[in-house]
C-alpha cells in the first residue's frame, strides 16, 4: 500500500517540551515517515497581557488556580482555522472515560485528534461545554487514563497518543505483534499475556520452561493459556477469565 498522511495532531500546552519524546522511536518514524504529523502549540502564545497570564483564582473559592476559557477559546479556534475536517477534541481529566484499547482502537482509525493539556487545577468548564455544543468537532472527549491525579494533561495525552499511534497501519515494525498483546481484542481473550523467554536456555541458574522448547505446538498453547488464566485470576481477577 502508498504510504500517505493518515493523522493529523495538535497539542495544545503551556509546556510544550513535555512533547518531545514525540520525535522519538515509532512515533519519531511514523513522522518522518509523513504518516503522522504533529504540532505542538503553546497557549502562552494567545495571551493578551505581558505577563501571559493562564489562570485565574477559581469562583466559589477554594485552593489553586482555573485555567481562562478566554486563552483556550482563542488556542482551539487558531488550530481549528488550520483543519480540513473536523477533528475529535481530547480532554485528559482524572473525571473523564477511563482509556482502554477499545478507545485507543477506536482514535487509531481518526484522521485529526486535538489535545488540550490542563494544568494547575484544570480548565475552566465552559471550554468542553462551548465545544460540545459547537459542532466544531466530530466528538469531545474527556478521557482519564487511570484512577490517579496527574499535575497536568500532558503525560496522559502522550499515553493515549502511545497506545493510539502503535495501531496504525505502518507505524509498528511487525504488523502481526500489534493482534496478540494482552488487551488487544480478539487476541487471548481478555486475558493478560503470560511468561515469556529467549536465550540463554539457563539463565541465573534459571530454566526456560521445557514444554517451549518441545517443539509440541499443541501443548505450547494449552501452557501458555493456563499461564495467561494464572496471571489474570491473580491480579485481574475482575476480567473474564472463563
Ligand atoms: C490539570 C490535569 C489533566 C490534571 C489527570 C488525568 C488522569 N487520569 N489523572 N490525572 C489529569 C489531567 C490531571 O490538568
Amino acid at each position: 500500500m502508498k504510504k500517505m498522511l493518515l493523522m493529523r495532531v495538535d497539542l495544545i500546552t503551556i509546556f510544550p517540551d513535555y512533547f518531545s519524546p514525540l520525535n522519538l522511536s515509532l512515533f519519531g518514524k511514523a513522522q518522518e515517515a509523513k504518516l503522522i504529523e504533529v504540532k505542538v502549540h503553546d497557549l502562552r502564545t494567545f495571551t493578551a497581557d505581558k505577563h501571559k497570564t493562564v489562570d485565574d483564582a477559581p469562583y466559589g473559592g477554594g485552593p489553586g488556580m482555573v485555567m481562562s476559557p478566554v486563552i483556550w477559546g482563542e488556542a482551539i479556534d487558531s488550530v481549528l482555522a488550520q483543519a480540513t475536517i473536523k477533528p475529535v477534541l481530547i480532554v485528559p481529566t482524572p473525571s473523564g472515560q477511563v482509556f482502554n484499547q477499545e478507545l485507543a482502537q477506536k482514535l487509531s482509525n481518526q484522521e485529526h485528534l486535538v489535545f488540550i493539556n490542563g494544568r494547575y487545577e484544570g480548565i475552566d468548564s465552559r471550554v468542553v461545554q462551548h465545544y460540545q455544543d459547537s459542532n466544531k468537532f466530530s466528538e469531545v472527549l474527556e478521557i482519564s487514563i487511570g484512577d490517579y491525579v496527574l499535575a497536568g494533561g500532558e503525560v496522559a495525552s502522550l499515553v493515549i497518543l502511545e497506545a493510539t499511534s502503535r495501531l496504525i497501519n505502518g507505524v509498528l515494525g511487525n504488523e502481526d505483534s500489534v493482534s496478540d498483546d494482552s488487551f488487544a481484542p480478539g487476541s487471548m481473550q481478555n486475558l493478560l499475556e503470560g511468561p515469556i523467554y529467549t536465550r540463554p536456555p539457563v539463565w541465573r541458574d534459571l530454566n526456560v520452561p521445557e514444554v517451549l522448547t518441545s517443539g509440541d505446538h499443541g501443548k505450547i498453547s494449552q501452557w501458555r493459556k493456563e499461564k495467561a488464566l494464572e496471571r489474570t485470576k491473580k491480579f485481574r481477577p475482575d476480567l473474564d477469565s472463563k
